[in-house]
């Protein structure tokens, strides 16, 4: 997988790929990451990406032209499956997107900042629009970094126990079970016996059970 950002802020995008999974990940060469400053694709003297929008109003919107440029570019060197603008007004980011769109060869993900983008971008190149929640982020691309870990930690390859995406919260539309480790019993509370049991045909019943009921107490909605 190939995943082309276009951002004004490349710096506050960047740390999240540097450590841990996704860093492993881009070593291990499972999936590329590639960052575009918006800025670099500005004409004029002054690197001007942004301007005043029409008809008057506070802040500020991501012009047409460096945008059409980058893209442009990007697109005579491969063809990409989708061209997903970060935006809270997208479709919220779930489960299924994410898996959906971890199937995908090459992505590009620009990151609205401002006000966001001309609209003309999204009519002329924009296939997806996603949001990571109902609240307001100052930019993309923070919201660019949480979208693309959800579809990195799926790539094959990437999670060391390659199952255990499967039993990651939301896989089956329920929440994961809880969970224990060593020691068995800390400050008098004792981890379920059934766990220590070693009968795993019982204890994946449990878990299913923990999960089911958790879910019903906690997100009634994904049921
Ligand atoms: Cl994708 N962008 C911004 N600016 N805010 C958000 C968001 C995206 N998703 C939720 N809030």
């Amino acid at each position: 997988m190939r995943i082309d950002i276009i951002t004004v802020l490349p710096e506050l995008l960047k740390s999240p790929f540097e450590a841990s999974i996704l860093k492993r990940a881009i070593e291990k060469k499972l999936v590329e990451v590639h960052f575009h400053n918006l800025r670099d694709y500005s004409t004029g003297n002054y690197k001007q990406v942004d301007d005043y929008q029409f008809g008057g109003g506070a802040g500020m919107v991501l012009m047409v032209e460096p945008i059409d440029k980058c893209i442009s570019q990007l697109q005579q060197e491969r063809e990409y499956d989708e061209i997903i603008y970060m935006t809270p007004d997208g479709a919220t980011l779930s489960q299924g997107t994410a898996n959906e769109m971890s199937l995908k060869k090459n992505l590009i993900i620009l990151c609205g900042h401002y006000k966001g983008v001309d609209q003309r971008v999204r009519d002329m190149f924009v296939t997806r629009e996603i949001s990571i929640g109902d609240y307001v982020l100052s930019g993309g691309e923070l919201a660019a970094a949480v979208f693309c870990d959800a579809i990195i930690r799926l790539l094959p390859g990437v999670l060391n126990d390659e199952t255990s995406a499967l039993t990651d919260t939301f896989q089956d539309n329920l929440l994961a079970p809880p969970v224990y480790t060593r020691p068995s019993e800390y400050k008098g509370i004792k981890v379920p016996e059934i766990l220590l049991s070693g009968d795993f045909p019982k204890i994946e019943k449990w878990r299913e059970e923990q999960a089911l009921e958790r879910t019903k107490k906690r997100r009634p909605d994904l049921l």
